[in-house]
């Protein structure tokens, strides 16, 4: 049974926006309470299960995700995160450091802003993929390729993961599973999420429960169902498993 100091962390039961949050919070082992809101079915898709609650939570301003961190309660995605990283060492050893972890958390978060206006807002999907791919993808893929070059670290921002990694990780993954190229151009980057996804205290994670989470919710044209994670070939169409159902738990 949870603790009554035990962290809440609120989401919709997809990874979207609290993935990166989750992220950290397996990477520090913190145990906390993953509470998990359900999308109603097609053609609907009601939110009810969130509506019901949300404005009993005590949050000042309430949306998902938010953190319930004892009297804290706070929404906003890069808040909480970036509350997560104070609390638990991840942001940065000095001014330097923490500004650069948040540019880069704003930066990624530019990125995932692109990628919903793909999945959820496209009316020609094929089109603006094909454009978000080609074009917008591209541009951004580039500039982490540099920085990663520039900075020559490890990670994103230091030789040890700092907040920043769990959110830019989780946001080009998703643009990974969108894109379905090798990133061959960008071996920096590639080898960034490749190390990512090697990390022995998220590994298990990252093939369990993160695996079985689609990226979004199931109203969107891509990313609702669960999309596998497997090298593919540029050519080769995303593999939709279809014996999956949409989230329900
Ligand atoms: N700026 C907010 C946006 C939050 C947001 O758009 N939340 C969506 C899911 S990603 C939601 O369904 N919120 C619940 C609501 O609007 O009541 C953040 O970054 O956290």
């Amino acid at each position: 049974m949870a603790s009554t100091n035990q962290l809440i962390l609120g989401y919709w039961n997809i990874r979207g926006f609290a993935e990166p949050s989750r992220l950290l919070l397996q990477y520090k082992k913190v145990p906390f309470t993953n509470k998990l809101y359900n999308f109603g079915d097609a053609p609907d898709f009601k939110r009810d299960e969130w509506l019901n609650e949300k404005n009993s939570l005590g949050l000042d301003f309430p949306n998902l995700p938010y953190l319930i961190d004892g009297d804290l309660k706070l929404s906003q995605a890069k808040t909480i995160l970036t509350h997560l990283g104070r609390k638990f060492q991840l942001m940065g050893n000095n001014e330097v450091e923490t500004s650069l972890i948040e540019l880069l958390i704003d930066q990624s978060s530019d990125l995932r802003q692109e990628l919903n206006n793909v999945c959820y807002r496209a009316i020609n999907f094929e089109a603006v993929k094909k454009k978000f791919c080609d074009e917008t993808l591209p541009v951004h893929l580039k500039l982490f390729e540099d920085f990663l070059t520039k900075n020559g670290k490890k990670w994103i921002i230091s030789d040890t993961l700092t907040a920043a990694d769990f959110q830019l990780f989780e946001y080009l993954d998703h643009c990974w599973l969108l894109s379905n190229d090798n990133w061959a151009e960008y071996p920096k980057v590639s080898a960034y999420m490749k190390a990512f996804r090697e990390l022995p205290e998220l590994k298990k994670y990252l093939e369990s429960e993160h695996a079985k989470r689609p990226i979004n919710g199931k109203m969107a044209k891509f990313g609702g169902l669960i999309v596998q994670h497997v090298e593919k070939k540029k050519e080769e169409p995303a593999k939709v498993d279809e014996n999956q159902q949409p989230p329900t738990a």
